[in-house]
């Protein structure tokens, strides 16, 4: 296996300065169910985490930039930025779908499956990333006219890119690939099906990922693609391709996130008559005068309402989980003195 040249995997001397010495840095490639593809100058290791960080619920995403000794990972370099989620079955801990991400390419394919409300779901965990989303709409050959559809993706889609490509005829493809540049990282998102990695093997020119037609009746076997895998791109870029979410479960998301995904009932907002108006009955409102001249969707203002209100129980649920976890530490720190004080 020969050996990958860092810099073009996005590696800076910002994060050679964080490495410890003595530790062989990588790229996360791959995350299996419990092992990693881990991208080194001297080639793929297969390598997994020692106990003790297993133990911890230490977090590694592909795309993370890791520290490697005798093939374990030792240590997960700051990120610059983390696409995370609600990890399925574990309500109280968080699952990094990709990390060190530019450009996150929310996918969905145009035609009865296309979901306003689960694009918005997917634009909140990004803004929350610190990776920059846009979003890519699919299978533009199967409609004879797609910019009724499109509209509608448009007006949940405030300041974000919406791009329009079918891998079947190529329209699009160019200009997207040319969204990731050099030495950055970009992640496909999206419901299985969409046609996230017939795009990657276009742009990679050859069936590096399987694809396949999704069989409605064949709920085990719906995802084709089965683990998040980086790829490198001729040209250069890299590129994440991801399994399908069938749903995807939100983790702790800040105000901030919350403004740019409804920055449109934001800004309305501003104009409303009362500082704290809730829109829902105050004179001067300006969010249901919004509504009234049919200039903001009433499902905008309903959805922004439903995600505060997850929003809001999943942050509850975090600080009573960081609590817990204070109160362990420090029973852990009270045996662990006691242990040592017996040797003595
Ligand atoms: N008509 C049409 N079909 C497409 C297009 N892109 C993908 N498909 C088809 O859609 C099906 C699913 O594509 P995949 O690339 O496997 O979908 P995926 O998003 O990777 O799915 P998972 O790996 O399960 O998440 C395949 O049969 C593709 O040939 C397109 O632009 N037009
Ligand atoms: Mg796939
Ligand atoms: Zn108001």
């Amino acid at each position: 296996m020969p050996g990958f040249d860092l810099r073009e995997l996005g590696f800076t001397s910002e994060l050679a300065d964080n490495l410890e010495p003595g530790l062989v840095p990588g790229r996360v490639a791959a995350a299996h169910r419990a092992a990693f593809d881990v991208w080194t100058e001297t080639g793929s290791v297969r390598s997994r985490l020692p106990g003790r960080l297993m133990h911890e619920g230490v977090d590694v995403g592909v795309g993370d930039w890791v520290g490697l000794r005798d093939g374990l990972i030792r240590t997960v370099l700051p990120r610059r930025s983390a696409i995370q989620r609600t990890a399925a079955g574990l309500t109280t801990t968080a699952q990094t779908l990709a990390a060190n991400v530019d450009v996150a390419f929310v996918v969905s394919s145009l035609g009865p499956d296309l979901e306003p409300r689960r694009i918005e779901r997917y634009l909140l965990t990004i803004w929350e990333s610190g990776a920059q989303p846009e979003i890519v709409l699919t299978k533009a050959d199967r409609l004879d006219d797609p910019w009724s559809m499109v509209a509608e993706v448009e007006a949940v889609a405030v300041g974000v890119p919406v791009h329009v490509v079918s891998a079947l005829t190529g329209e699009g493809c160019d200009a997207l690939r040319a969204r990731i540049a050099d030495g950055t990282t970009a992640v496909l998102l999206g419901s299985s099906g969409v046609g996230k990695s017939t795009l990657v093997n276009r742009w990679i020119g050859n069936e590096v990922m399987e694809t396949r037609e999704t069989r409605e009746d064949d709920d085990e076997g719906r995802h084709t693609t089965t683990h998040r895998q980086l790829l490198v791109l001729p040209g250069g870029g890299l590129v994440i391709d991801t399994p399908g979410l069938r749903e995807l479960q939100l983790w702790d998301v800040g105000s901030a996130a919350l403004d740019a995904t409804f920055s449109d009932v934001e800004e309305l907002a501003a104009d409303c008559r009362f500082g704290d108006c809730t829109h829902k009955h105050e004179p001067g409102c300006a969010v249901l005068a919004a509504i009234d001249e049919g200039t903001l969707p009433f499902e905008r203002l309903h959805s922004w309402r439903k995600l505060q209100g997850e929003l809001l129980a999943i942050a509850m649920r975090h600080d009573a989980l960081l609590r817990k976890e204070e109160v362990r530490k420090w029973k852990l720190r009270a045996r662990e003195g006691r242990a040592r004080t017996r040797l003595r």
